[in-house]
Protein backbone atom coordinates (compact mmCIF):
# COMPACT_ATOMS: atom_id res chain seq x y z
CA UNK A 1 0.00 0.00 0.00
CA UNK A 2 1.28 3.22 -0.76
CA UNK A 3 1.99 5.92 1.89
CA UNK A 4 2.18 9.66 1.80
CA UNK A 5 5.56 9.66 0.85
CA UNK A 6 5.81 6.71 -1.51
CA UNK A 7 2.68 8.71 -3.73
CA UNK A 8 5.01 11.99 -3.73
CA UNK A 9 6.63 12.38 -7.05
CA UNK A 10 10.35 12.32 -6.31
CA UNK A 11 12.27 14.78 -8.29
CA UNK A 12 14.04 13.08 -11.57
CA UNK A 13 17.57 12.84 -10.66
CA UNK A 14 19.50 14.90 -13.11
CA UNK A 15 21.86 13.34 -15.68
CA UNK A 16 25.46 13.76 -14.87
CA UNK A 17 25.89 17.54 -15.87
CA UNK A 18 21.89 18.16 -17.14
CA UNK A 19 20.80 21.79 -16.34
CA UNK A 20 17.47 21.47 -14.80
CA UNK A 21 15.02 23.82 -13.97
CA UNK A 22 11.49 23.17 -12.04
CA UNK A 23 8.13 24.29 -11.84
CA UNK A 24 8.60 27.21 -9.24
CA UNK A 25 11.19 29.02 -11.81
CA UNK A 26 9.23 28.21 -14.94
CA UNK A 27 6.09 29.78 -13.60
CA UNK A 28 8.26 33.00 -12.93
CA UNK A 29 9.77 33.00 -16.57
CA UNK A 30 6.69 32.69 -17.80
CA UNK A 31 5.13 35.20 -16.09
CA UNK A 32 8.03 37.64 -16.99
CA UNK A 33 8.21 36.66 -20.92
CA UNK A 34 4.91 37.80 -20.96
CA UNK A 35 5.33 41.52 -18.98
CA UNK A 36 3.69 40.11 -15.88
CA UNK A 37 5.74 41.54 -13.28
CA UNK A 38 3.47 42.43 -10.52
CA UNK A 39 2.16 39.85 -7.85
CA UNK A 40 -0.65 40.66 -5.54
CA UNK A 41 -1.34 37.73 -2.96
CA UNK A 42 -1.26 36.07 0.72
CA UNK A 43 1.49 33.96 1.17
CA UNK A 44 1.78 30.14 2.67
CA UNK A 45 1.84 26.62 2.05
CA UNK A 46 2.54 25.41 -0.98
CA UNK A 47 3.07 29.29 -2.80
CA UNK A 48 5.24 30.74 0.15
CA UNK A 49 8.66 29.53 -1.51
CA UNK A 50 7.36 30.68 -5.01
CA UNK A 51 6.65 34.38 -3.92
CA UNK A 52 9.85 34.34 -2.28
CA UNK A 53 11.76 32.93 -6.00
CA UNK A 54 9.50 35.53 -7.49
CA UNK A 55 10.31 38.39 -5.42
CA UNK A 56 14.30 37.57 -5.89
CA UNK A 57 13.68 37.76 -9.94
CA UNK A 58 11.85 40.64 -9.74
CA UNK A 59 9.12 40.04 -9.62
CA UNK A 60 7.01 42.84 -7.30
CA UNK A 61 5.30 40.85 -5.21
CA UNK A 62 2.72 42.55 -3.00
CA UNK A 63 1.76 40.69 0.07
CA UNK A 64 -1.62 41.71 1.90
CA UNK A 65 -3.47 40.72 4.92
CA UNK A 66 -6.34 39.31 2.91
CA UNK A 67 -7.00 37.58 -0.40
CA UNK A 68 -9.62 39.27 -1.41
CA UNK A 69 -8.08 43.10 -0.76
CA UNK A 70 -5.54 41.64 -3.08
CA UNK A 71 -7.82 40.15 -5.58
CA UNK A 72 -9.47 43.35 -6.34
CA UNK A 73 -6.19 45.02 -6.30
CA UNK A 74 -5.20 42.49 -8.96
CA UNK A 75 -8.81 43.30 -10.65
CA UNK A 76 -8.25 47.09 -10.79
CA UNK A 77 -4.60 46.56 -11.89
CA UNK A 78 -6.22 44.89 -14.86
CA UNK A 79 -8.88 47.38 -15.70
CA UNK A 80 -6.17 50.38 -15.44
CA UNK A 81 -3.38 48.23 -17.73
CA UNK A 82 -4.81 46.09 -20.18
CA UNK A 83 -2.87 43.09 -18.82
CA UNK A 84 -4.20 40.63 -16.44
CA UNK A 85 -3.60 41.83 -12.62
CA UNK A 86 -2.65 38.65 -10.96
CA UNK A 87 -3.96 37.06 -7.86
CA UNK A 88 -2.01 35.00 -5.83
CA UNK A 89 -3.58 32.90 -2.79
CA UNK A 90 -2.90 30.17 -0.77
CA UNK A 91 -5.64 26.36 -0.97
CA UNK A 92 -9.32 26.45 -0.07
CA UNK A 93 -10.01 29.01 2.80
CA UNK A 94 -7.39 31.49 0.25
CA UNK A 95 -8.82 30.30 -3.33
CA UNK A 96 -11.90 31.00 -1.75
CA UNK A 97 -11.34 34.34 -0.42
CA UNK A 98 -9.89 35.41 -3.70
CA UNK A 99 -12.88 34.05 -5.73
CA UNK A 100 -15.34 36.35 -4.72
CA UNK A 101 -12.95 39.33 -6.68
CA UNK A 102 -12.37 36.99 -9.51
CA UNK A 103 -15.98 36.51 -10.41
CA UNK A 104 -16.05 40.49 -9.59
CA UNK A 105 -12.88 40.94 -12.24
CA UNK A 106 -15.74 38.44 -14.47
CA UNK A 107 -19.22 40.91 -13.59
CA UNK A 108 -16.84 44.24 -14.71
CA UNK A 109 -15.01 43.08 -17.52
CA UNK A 110 -11.32 42.99 -15.74
CA UNK A 111 -8.53 40.96 -16.92
CA UNK A 112 -7.25 39.16 -13.78
CA UNK A 113 -5.71 35.43 -13.22
CA UNK A 114 -5.88 33.83 -10.21
CA UNK A 115 -2.87 31.74 -9.20
CA UNK A 116 -4.10 29.09 -6.50
CA UNK A 117 -1.99 26.90 -5.15
CA UNK A 118 -4.07 23.60 -4.46
CA UNK A 119 -3.85 20.19 -2.44
CA UNK A 120 -2.91 16.71 -3.94
CA UNK A 121 -4.90 15.80 -6.90
CA UNK A 122 -5.28 12.03 -5.39
CA UNK A 123 -6.19 12.64 -2.28
CA UNK A 124 -8.68 15.54 -3.27
CA UNK A 125 -9.99 13.29 -5.82
CA UNK A 126 -10.63 10.86 -3.25
CA UNK A 127 -12.00 13.40 -0.89
CA UNK A 128 -9.37 11.37 1.78
CA UNK A 129 -9.22 14.76 3.32
CA UNK A 130 -6.38 16.39 2.52
CA UNK A 131 -4.68 19.82 4.07
CA UNK A 132 -7.12 22.53 2.92
CA UNK A 133 -8.57 20.02 0.52
CA UNK A 134 -11.39 21.53 -2.01
CA UNK A 135 -11.70 20.79 -5.86
CA UNK A 136 -11.30 24.20 -6.61
CA UNK A 137 -10.95 24.28 -10.30
CA UNK A 138 -14.65 22.69 -10.53
CA UNK A 139 -15.99 25.51 -8.31
CA UNK A 140 -14.18 28.07 -9.72
CA UNK A 141 -15.38 27.42 -13.30
CA UNK A 142 -19.07 28.67 -13.20
CA UNK A 143 -17.64 32.23 -11.50
CA UNK A 144 -15.00 33.11 -13.85
CA UNK A 145 -13.99 33.45 -17.85
CA UNK A 146 -11.87 30.43 -17.64
CA UNK A 147 -10.37 28.17 -15.52
CA UNK A 148 -7.31 25.76 -15.97
CA UNK A 149 -5.21 23.43 -14.12
CA UNK A 150 -1.61 22.60 -15.09
CA UNK A 151 -0.29 19.37 -13.89
CA UNK A 152 2.98 19.31 -15.56
CA UNK A 153 6.02 21.53 -15.53
CA UNK A 154 6.45 21.49 -19.16
CA UNK A 155 2.76 22.51 -19.36
CA UNK A 156 3.49 25.51 -17.67
CA UNK A 157 4.07 27.78 -20.52
CA UNK A 158 1.15 26.68 -22.38
CA UNK A 159 -1.38 27.08 -19.58
CA UNK A 160 -0.28 30.39 -18.48
CA UNK A 161 -0.76 31.82 -22.24
CA UNK A 162 -3.98 30.08 -22.17
CA UNK A 163 -4.81 32.22 -18.97
CA UNK A 164 -3.67 35.44 -20.37
CA UNK A 165 -5.12 35.16 -23.96
CA UNK A 166 -8.49 34.27 -21.78
CA UNK A 167 -8.37 37.09 -19.67
CA UNK A 168 -8.07 39.79 -22.12
CA UNK A 169 -9.15 38.73 -25.63
CA UNK A 170 -12.92 39.68 -26.71
CA UNK A 171 -14.73 40.92 -23.58
CA UNK A 172 -12.06 40.84 -20.76
CA UNK A 173 -12.46 38.71 -17.49
CA UNK A 174 -11.64 36.61 -14.23
CA UNK A 175 -9.31 33.31 -14.85
CA UNK A 176 -8.97 30.94 -12.82
CA UNK A 177 -5.12 29.11 -13.17
CA UNK A 178 -5.06 26.09 -10.68
CA UNK A 179 -1.34 24.91 -9.76
CA UNK A 180 -1.22 21.85 -7.73
CA UNK A 181 1.89 21.94 -4.92
CA UNK A 182 3.49 18.88 -6.78
CA UNK A 183 3.72 20.91 -9.80
CA UNK A 184 5.73 23.46 -8.71
CA UNK A 185 8.70 21.08 -7.26
CA UNK A 186 8.49 18.89 -10.91
CA UNK A 187 12.09 19.33 -12.72
CA UNK A 188 12.48 19.20 -16.46
CA UNK A 189 16.10 20.26 -18.68
CA UNK A 190 16.01 23.78 -18.68
CA UNK A 191 16.91 23.83 -22.32
CA UNK A 192 13.29 22.12 -23.11
CA UNK A 193 11.93 24.20 -20.33
CA UNK A 194 12.61 27.57 -21.85
CA UNK A 195 11.51 26.23 -24.77
CA UNK A 196 8.17 25.11 -23.56
CA UNK A 197 7.45 28.89 -22.55
CA UNK A 198 5.06 30.91 -24.86
CA UNK A 199 5.03 34.40 -25.14
CA UNK A 200 1.37 35.02 -26.20
CA UNK A 201 1.89 37.30 -29.72
CA UNK A 202 -1.13 39.99 -30.06
CA UNK A 203 -3.42 39.02 -26.74
CA UNK A 204 -6.22 40.81 -27.50
CA UNK A 205 -6.54 41.40 -31.31
CA UNK A 206 -8.50 44.08 -32.81
CA UNK A 207 -11.86 43.26 -33.60
CA UNK A 208 -13.04 45.16 -36.68
CA UNK A 209 -16.61 46.16 -37.17
CA UNK A 210 -18.22 45.18 -40.38
CA UNK A 211 -18.55 48.04 -42.46
CA UNK A 212 -22.90 47.97 -42.56
CA UNK A 213 -22.78 47.62 -39.01
CA UNK A 214 -21.03 51.38 -39.07
CA UNK A 215 -23.04 52.61 -41.82
CA UNK A 216 -26.31 51.55 -40.04
CA UNK A 217 -24.62 53.09 -36.44
CA UNK A 218 -23.93 56.40 -38.39
CA UNK A 219 -27.03 56.56 -40.29
CA UNK A 220 -29.29 56.30 -37.16
CA UNK A 221 -27.31 58.86 -35.18
CA UNK A 222 -27.71 60.99 -38.41
CA UNK A 223 -31.06 60.76 -37.59
CA UNK A 224 -31.82 62.02 -34.51
CA UNK A 225 -32.96 65.16 -33.28
CA UNK A 226 -32.05 64.97 -29.57
CA UNK A 227 -29.16 62.70 -29.24
CA UNK A 228 -27.01 61.35 -25.87
CA UNK A 229 -23.52 59.34 -25.65
CA UNK A 230 -22.87 57.04 -22.70
CA UNK A 231 -19.61 56.48 -22.20
CA UNK A 232 -19.56 53.31 -19.87
CA UNK A 233 -16.23 51.86 -18.12
CA UNK A 234 -15.64 49.65 -20.97
CA UNK A 235 -14.70 53.26 -23.05
CA UNK A 236 -12.53 53.78 -20.30
CA UNK A 237 -10.57 50.88 -20.71
CA UNK A 238 -10.02 50.77 -24.33
CA UNK A 239 -7.94 53.99 -23.96
CA UNK A 240 -8.68 55.04 -27.03
CA UNK A 241 -9.07 58.67 -25.19
CA UNK A 242 -8.41 60.92 -28.09
CA UNK A 243 -10.31 59.03 -30.01
CA UNK A 244 -13.63 59.08 -27.90
CA UNK A 245 -12.79 62.80 -27.21
CA UNK A 246 -13.13 63.02 -31.25
CA UNK A 247 -16.48 61.38 -31.85
CA UNK A 248 -18.24 63.20 -29.25
CA UNK A 249 -16.67 66.58 -30.07
CA UNK A 250 -17.08 65.80 -33.85
CA UNK A 251 -20.79 64.64 -33.00
CA UNK A 252 -21.81 67.26 -30.54
CA UNK A 253 -24.34 65.21 -28.55
CA UNK A 254 -24.81 66.17 -24.77
CA UNK A 255 -22.41 63.53 -23.31
CA UNK A 256 -23.35 60.93 -20.10
CA UNK A 257 -20.04 59.06 -18.41
CA UNK A 258 -21.12 56.72 -16.36
CA UNK A 259 -19.09 55.98 -12.55
CA UNK A 260 -15.55 54.51 -14.04
CA UNK A 261 -16.25 56.89 -17.28
CA UNK A 262 -15.88 59.89 -15.48
CA UNK A 263 -12.87 62.12 -16.48
CA UNK A 264 -12.65 60.64 -20.02
CA UNK A 265 -14.02 63.94 -21.01
CA UNK A 266 -13.27 66.31 -18.35
CA UNK A 267 -16.65 66.59 -16.06
CA UNK A 268 -16.39 70.47 -16.78
CA UNK A 269 -16.89 69.41 -20.95
CA UNK A 270 -19.43 72.17 -22.42
CA UNK A 271 -21.39 68.84 -23.70
CA UNK A 272 -21.35 66.84 -20.39
CA UNK A 273 -24.62 65.83 -18.85
CA UNK A 274 -23.79 64.31 -15.78
CA UNK A 275 -25.94 67.33 -14.14
CA UNK A 276 -28.64 66.45 -16.16
CA UNK A 277 -28.88 63.32 -16.11
CA UNK A 278 -32.72 62.56 -15.77
CA UNK A 279 -33.54 65.15 -18.77
CA UNK A 280 -31.20 63.52 -20.92
CA UNK A 281 -32.43 59.98 -20.39
CA UNK A 282 -36.20 60.76 -20.06
CA UNK A 283 -35.87 63.12 -23.48
CA UNK A 284 -33.59 61.84 -25.82
CA UNK A 285 -34.53 60.11 -28.87
CA UNK A 286 -31.05 58.29 -30.11
CA UNK A 287 -28.48 56.85 -27.77
CA UNK A 288 -24.74 55.94 -28.66
CA UNK A 289 -23.41 53.27 -25.85
CA UNK A 290 -20.24 53.29 -25.56
CA UNK A 291 -18.76 50.22 -23.72
CA UNK A 292 -21.99 50.95 -21.32
CA UNK A 293 -23.95 48.29 -20.60
CA UNK A 294 -27.74 48.38 -20.17
CA UNK A 295 -27.87 47.03 -16.56
CA UNK A 296 -29.50 47.96 -13.47
CA UNK A 297 -27.35 51.16 -13.34
CA UNK A 298 -29.06 52.11 -16.66
CA UNK A 299 -32.65 51.27 -15.19
CA UNK A 300 -32.34 48.33 -18.39
CA UNK A 301 -32.92 51.05 -21.21
CA UNK A 302 -36.63 51.33 -20.05
CA UNK A 303 -39.07 52.41 -17.60
CA UNK A 304 -40.01 55.53 -15.81
CA UNK A 305 -36.36 57.13 -16.07
CA UNK A 306 -36.52 56.55 -19.65
CA UNK A 307 -39.39 58.41 -20.56
CA UNK A 308 -42.25 57.97 -22.48
CA UNK A 309 -40.21 59.37 -26.23
CA UNK A 310 -39.50 56.69 -28.09
CA UNK A 311 -35.69 55.76 -28.10
CA UNK A 312 -33.57 54.17 -30.52
CA UNK A 313 -30.12 52.73 -29.14
CA UNK A 314 -26.40 52.03 -31.69
CA UNK A 315 -24.36 50.08 -29.53
CA UNK A 316 -20.98 49.72 -29.24
CA UNK A 317 -19.57 46.18 -27.89
CA UNK A 318 -17.08 43.75 -28.45
CA UNK A 319 -19.35 40.88 -26.98
CA UNK A 320 -22.06 40.08 -29.55
CA UNK A 321 -24.41 38.43 -26.75
CA UNK A 322 -24.75 42.31 -25.07
CA UNK A 323 -26.95 43.68 -27.96
CA UNK A 324 -30.44 43.35 -27.28
CA UNK A 325 -30.23 42.07 -23.84
CA UNK A 326 -32.83 44.34 -22.56
CA UNK A 327 -34.02 46.34 -25.28
CA UNK A 328 -33.79 46.49 -29.31
CA UNK A 329 -30.38 47.76 -30.20
CA UNK A 330 -31.64 49.07 -33.56
CA UNK A 331 -27.46 49.33 -34.78
CA UNK A 332 -25.13 47.00 -33.31
CA UNK A 333 -22.22 47.77 -33.55
CA UNK A 334 -19.40 44.76 -32.14
CA UNK A 335 -16.32 45.22 -32.25
CA UNK A 336 -13.20 46.39 -29.98
CA UNK A 337 -14.14 50.21 -28.87
CA UNK A 338 -10.86 51.92 -30.67
CA UNK A 339 -11.51 50.48 -33.92
CA UNK A 340 -15.64 50.99 -33.58
CA UNK A 341 -15.22 54.76 -32.75
CA UNK A 342 -12.13 55.30 -35.32
CA UNK A 343 -14.77 53.31 -37.94
CA UNK A 344 -17.50 56.04 -37.04
CA UNK A 345 -15.20 59.10 -37.01
CA UNK A 346 -14.20 58.24 -40.21
CA UNK A 347 -17.80 57.68 -41.77
CA UNK A 348 -18.47 61.00 -39.77
CA UNK A 349 -16.45 63.28 -42.29
CA UNK A 350 -15.69 66.74 -41.72
CA UNK A 351 -19.27 68.11 -41.52
CA UNK A 352 -21.34 66.15 -39.95
CA UNK A 353 -24.50 68.31 -38.69
CA UNK A 354 -24.61 69.02 -35.26
CA UNK A 355 -27.77 67.86 -33.28
CA UNK A 356 -30.76 71.09 -33.37
CA UNK A 357 -29.85 73.89 -30.31
CA UNK A 358 -33.02 73.77 -28.88
CA UNK A 359 -31.96 70.36 -27.45
CA UNK A 360 -28.29 71.53 -26.36
CA UNK A 361 -29.94 74.38 -24.73
CA UNK A 362 -32.61 72.80 -22.26
CA UNK A 363 -29.97 69.94 -21.80
CA UNK A 364 -27.01 73.06 -21.18
CA UNK A 365 -29.84 74.83 -19.37
CA UNK A 366 -31.04 72.06 -16.59
CA UNK A 367 -27.10 71.10 -16.13
CA UNK A 368 -26.84 74.26 -15.34
CA UNK A 369 -29.49 74.67 -12.88
CA UNK A 370 -28.44 71.62 -11.26
CA UNK A 371 -25.09 72.76 -10.62
CA UNK A 372 -26.21 76.19 -9.36
CA UNK A 373 -28.58 74.52 -7.16
CA UNK A 374 -26.38 72.48 -5.26
CA UNK A 375 -23.14 75.01 -5.08
CA UNK A 376 -24.44 76.36 -1.61
CA UNK A 377 -24.38 73.04 -0.19
CA UNK A 378 -20.93 72.52 -1.14
CA UNK A 379 -19.57 75.55 0.81
CA UNK A 380 -20.67 75.02 4.34
CA UNK A 381 -18.23 74.30 6.72
CA UNK A 382 -20.59 73.10 9.37
CA UNK A 383 -19.49 70.87 12.37
CA UNK A 384 -20.22 67.84 12.41
CA UNK A 385 -20.11 67.93 9.06
CA UNK A 386 -22.86 67.05 6.49
CA UNK A 387 -21.80 64.76 3.05
CA UNK A 388 -22.21 67.87 1.24
CA UNK A 389 -19.72 70.00 2.90
CA UNK A 390 -17.05 67.45 3.36
CA UNK A 391 -17.50 66.19 -0.27
CA UNK A 392 -17.36 69.55 -1.11
CA UNK A 393 -13.81 70.42 0.30
CA UNK A 394 -12.28 67.27 -1.34
CA UNK A 395 -13.69 68.21 -4.63
CA UNK A 396 -11.78 71.24 -4.59
CA UNK A 397 -8.48 69.10 -3.49
CA UNK A 398 -9.09 66.98 -6.88
CA UNK A 399 -9.58 69.80 -9.48
CA UNK A 400 -6.55 71.13 -7.78
CA UNK A 401 -4.91 67.76 -8.14
CA UNK A 402 -6.27 66.49 -10.98
CA UNK A 403 -3.78 63.76 -11.92
CA UNK A 404 -5.09 62.52 -8.23
CA UNK A 405 -6.80 58.59 -8.36
CA UNK A 406 -10.12 58.48 -6.63
CA UNK A 407 -11.29 55.20 -4.68
CA UNK A 408 -14.61 55.67 -3.85
CA UNK A 409 -16.98 53.11 -1.76
CA UNK A 410 -20.36 53.60 0.60
CA UNK A 411 -23.54 54.18 0.19
CA UNK A 412 -23.92 57.80 0.69
CA UNK A 413 -20.45 58.42 0.64
CA UNK A 414 -20.00 56.79 -2.84
CA UNK A 415 -23.15 58.26 -4.25
CA UNK A 416 -22.82 61.68 -3.77
CA UNK A 417 -18.83 61.72 -4.31
CA UNK A 418 -19.73 60.33 -7.57
CA UNK A 419 -22.09 63.50 -8.35
CA UNK A 420 -20.12 66.00 -6.34
CA UNK A 421 -16.89 65.64 -7.29
CA UNK A 422 -15.51 66.38 -10.92
CA UNK A 423 -12.81 64.43 -12.48
CA UNK A 424 -10.71 65.56 -14.79
CA UNK A 425 -8.44 62.98 -16.78
CA UNK A 426 -9.21 59.16 -17.81
CA UNK A 427 -9.34 56.57 -15.32
CA UNK A 428 -9.02 58.72 -12.16
CA UNK A 429 -12.42 57.35 -10.78
CA UNK A 430 -12.37 53.76 -9.74
CA UNK A 431 -14.89 52.35 -7.58
CA UNK A 432 -17.50 49.52 -6.68
CA UNK A 433 -18.59 49.04 -10.16
CA UNK A 434 -21.60 46.61 -11.28
CA UNK A 435 -22.05 45.11 -8.27
CA UNK A 436 -21.69 48.01 -5.74
CA UNK A 437 -19.81 45.81 -4.14
CA UNK A 438 -17.84 46.86 -0.15
CA UNK A 439 -14.46 46.29 0.80
CA UNK A 440 -12.66 47.23 -2.29
CA UNK A 441 -11.52 50.19 -1.43
CA UNK A 442 -7.81 49.34 0.26
CA UNK A 443 -6.72 46.89 -2.96
CA UNK A 444 -7.67 49.42 -5.33
CA UNK A 445 -6.27 52.62 -3.75
CA UNK A 446 -2.53 50.06 -3.64
CA UNK A 447 -3.17 48.63 -7.18
CA UNK A 448 -3.55 52.68 -8.32
CA UNK A 449 -0.83 53.60 -6.58
CA UNK A 450 1.86 50.66 -7.54
CA UNK A 451 0.53 50.67 -11.29
CA UNK A 452 0.58 54.41 -11.88
CA UNK A 453 2.77 56.06 -9.54
CA UNK A 454 -0.12 58.96 -9.24
CA UNK A 455 -1.15 60.03 -5.65
CA UNK A 456 -4.45 58.12 -4.39
CA UNK A 457 -7.52 59.80 -2.26
CA UNK A 458 -9.53 56.78 -1.02
CA UNK A 459 -13.06 58.27 0.19
CA UNK A 460 -14.73 55.49 2.13
CA UNK A 461 -17.79 55.34 4.01
CA UNK A 462 -17.02 53.55 7.48
CA UNK A 463 -19.15 50.58 6.87
CA UNK A 464 -16.98 50.04 3.46
CA UNK A 465 -13.82 50.30 5.26
CA UNK A 466 -14.51 47.87 7.51
CA UNK A 467 -14.41 45.66 4.83
CA UNK A 468 -10.35 46.19 4.00
CA UNK A 469 -9.76 48.23 6.57
CA UNK A 470 -6.04 46.04 7.80
CA UNK A 471 -4.79 47.07 4.61
CA UNK A 472 -3.48 50.24 6.25
CA UNK A 473 -0.94 47.94 6.93
CA UNK A 474 0.15 46.92 3.96
CA UNK A 475 0.00 50.63 2.91
CA UNK A 476 2.49 51.72 5.64
CA UNK A 477 4.82 49.00 5.40
CA UNK A 478 5.05 49.59 1.28
CA UNK A 479 4.78 53.40 2.30
CA UNK A 480 2.51 54.24 -0.62
CA UNK A 481 1.36 57.33 -1.01
CA UNK A 482 -2.34 57.13 -0.15
CA UNK A 483 -4.54 59.01 1.68
CA UNK A 484 -7.96 57.64 3.13
CA UNK A 485 -10.40 59.49 4.29
CA UNK A 486 -13.02 57.48 6.61
CA UNK A 487 -16.69 59.28 6.28
CA UNK A 488 -17.44 58.31 9.89
CA UNK A 489 -21.45 58.49 10.57
CA UNK A 490 -21.16 55.85 13.18
CA UNK A 491 -22.47 53.40 10.78
CA UNK A 492 -24.35 51.61 7.94
CA UNK A 493 -26.42 54.52 5.97
CA UNK A 494 -27.12 56.24 9.12
CA UNK A 495 -25.67 55.79 12.58
CA UNK A 496 -28.71 56.75 14.32
CA UNK A 497 -30.69 53.84 13.79
CA UNK A 498 -32.03 51.63 17.37
CA UNK A 499 -33.35 48.50 18.13
CA UNK A 500 -36.53 49.01 19.75
CA UNK A 501 -36.46 45.30 20.68
CA UNK A 502 -33.71 44.96 23.16
CA UNK A 503 -30.05 45.89 24.42
CA UNK A 504 -28.29 45.09 21.30
CA UNK A 505 -27.24 47.58 18.82
CA UNK A 506 -29.41 48.12 15.95
CA UNK A 507 -28.19 46.31 12.46
CA UNK A 508 -26.75 49.24 11.00
CA UNK A 509 -25.14 51.13 13.73
CA UNK A 510 -21.34 51.13 14.67
CA UNK A 511 -19.50 52.49 17.60
CA UNK A 512 -20.06 56.05 18.22
CA UNK A 513 -17.25 58.65 17.92
CA UNK A 514 -14.74 55.70 16.28
CA UNK A 515 -11.69 56.78 15.40
CA UNK A 516 -10.19 54.80 12.30
CA UNK A 517 -7.32 57.50 12.42
CA UNK A 518 -5.99 55.45 15.34
CA UNK A 519 -5.35 52.41 12.76
CA UNK A 520 -3.05 54.01 10.30
CA UNK A 521 -1.24 55.63 13.48
CA UNK A 522 -0.74 52.04 15.04
CA UNK A 523 1.51 50.88 11.34
CA UNK A 524 3.72 54.13 11.59
CA UNK A 525 1.15 56.27 9.13
CA UNK A 526 -0.41 59.72 10.28
CA UNK A 527 -4.08 59.78 11.48
CA UNK A 528 -5.99 62.79 11.33
CA UNK A 529 -9.02 63.87 12.99
CA UNK A 530 -11.36 66.10 10.72
CA UNK A 531 -14.29 67.32 12.10
CA UNK A 532 -15.02 70.89 9.83
CA UNK A 533 -14.66 70.90 5.74
CA UNK A 534 -11.44 73.13 6.08
CA UNK A 535 -10.12 70.51 8.75
CA UNK A 536 -10.71 68.17 6.07
CA UNK A 537 -9.30 70.11 3.16
CA UNK A 538 -6.22 71.09 4.90
CA UNK A 539 -5.41 67.66 6.08
CA UNK A 540 -5.75 66.03 3.02
CA UNK A 541 -4.06 68.77 0.74
CA UNK A 542 -0.81 67.94 3.27
CA UNK A 543 -1.67 64.18 2.83
CA UNK A 544 -1.04 64.62 -1.02
CA UNK A 545 1.89 66.54 -0.95
CA UNK A 546 3.70 64.69 1.35
CA UNK A 547 2.64 61.59 0.16
CA UNK A 548 3.08 59.88 3.71
CA UNK A 549 0.46 57.42 4.37
CA UNK A 550 -2.42 59.17 5.85
CA UNK A 551 -5.82 58.32 7.44
CA UNK A 552 -8.39 61.38 8.01
CA UNK A 553 -11.49 60.08 10.06
CA UNK A 554 -14.41 62.90 8.72
CA UNK A 555 -16.62 63.27 11.43
CA UNK A 556 -19.92 63.01 9.63
CA UNK A 557 -23.62 63.70 11.21
CA UNK A 558 -24.91 60.74 11.69
CA UNK A 559 -28.52 62.28 10.48
CA UNK A 560 -27.24 63.40 7.72
CA UNK A 561 -27.41 60.23 5.16
CA UNK A 562 -30.28 58.28 3.47
CA UNK A 563 -31.08 54.21 3.71
CA UNK A 564 -28.97 52.93 0.82
CA UNK A 565 -27.94 55.99 -0.49
CA UNK A 566 -29.51 57.02 -4.07
CA UNK A 567 -30.81 53.37 -4.49
CA UNK A 568 -33.50 52.71 -1.55
CA UNK A 569 -35.66 52.09 -3.86
CA UNK A 570 -34.17 48.86 -4.50
CA UNK A 571 -34.77 47.83 -1.15
CA UNK A 572 -37.89 44.82 -0.48
CA UNK A 573 -41.10 46.26 -0.36
CA UNK A 574 -43.60 43.99 1.37
CA UNK A 575 -47.61 44.62 1.08
CA UNK A 576 -47.89 43.96 4.62
CA UNK A 577 -47.42 46.90 7.11
CA UNK A 578 -43.82 47.32 8.45
CA UNK A 579 -43.93 46.36 11.98
C1 LIG B 1 -19.81 42.85 0.03
C2 LIG B 1 -20.98 43.68 0.38
N1 LIG B 1 -21.64 43.45 1.55
C3 LIG B 1 -22.69 44.22 1.88
C4 LIG B 1 -23.14 45.21 1.07
C5 LIG B 1 -24.36 46.04 1.46
N2 LIG B 1 -23.99 47.43 1.64
C6 LIG B 1 -24.23 48.36 0.72
S1 LIG B 1 -23.63 49.83 1.12
C7 LIG B 1 -23.06 49.26 2.61
C8 LIG B 1 -22.32 50.16 3.56
C9 LIG B 1 -22.80 51.57 3.54
O1 LIG B 1 -22.31 52.25 4.67
P1 LIG B 1 -21.04 53.16 4.62
O2 LIG B 1 -19.97 52.51 3.84
O3 LIG B 1 -20.70 53.55 5.99
O4 LIG B 1 -21.56 54.39 3.75
P2 LIG B 1 -22.58 55.55 4.23
O5 LIG B 1 -23.87 55.37 3.50
O6 LIG B 1 -22.76 55.41 5.71
O7 LIG B 1 -21.92 56.81 3.85
C10 LIG B 1 -23.34 47.92 2.76
C11 LIG B 1 -22.96 47.13 3.96
C12 LIG B 1 -22.45 45.40 -0.15
N3 LIG B 1 -22.79 46.32 -1.04
N4 LIG B 1 -21.37 44.63 -0.45
MG1 LIG C 1 -21.34 55.09 7.18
Amino acid sequence: MADATTRKEQPKAADEGEELTDGFHLVIDALKLNGLTTIYGVPGIPITDFGRMAQAAGIRVLSFRHEQSAGYAAAIAGFLTRKPGVCLTVSAPGFLNGLTTLAHATTNCYPMIQISGSSEREIVDLQQGDYEEMDQLAIAKPLCKAAFRVLHAADIGIGLARAIRAAVSGRPGGVYLDLPGKLFGQVMNAEAGKKSLVKVIDPAPAQIPAPDAVKRALDVLKSASRPLIILGKGAAYAQADAAIKTLVETSGAPFLPMSMAKGLLPDLHPQCAGAARSTVLKDCDVVLMIGARLNWLLSHGKGKSWGEAPKKFIQIDIEPKEMDSNVEIAAPLVGDIASCVAALIEGMGGNWPKPPAGWINTVTGKRDENVAKMAPRLMNNNSPMDYHGALGALRTIIKERPDTILVNEGANTLDLARGIIDIYQPRKRLDVGTWGVMGVGMGQAIAASVETGKPVLAIEGDSAFGFCGMEVETICRYGLPICVVVFNNDGVYRGTDVNAAGADPATTAFVKGARYDKMMEAFGGIGVQAETPDALKQAVAKALASGKPTLVNAVIDPAAGSESGRIGNLNPQSALKKK
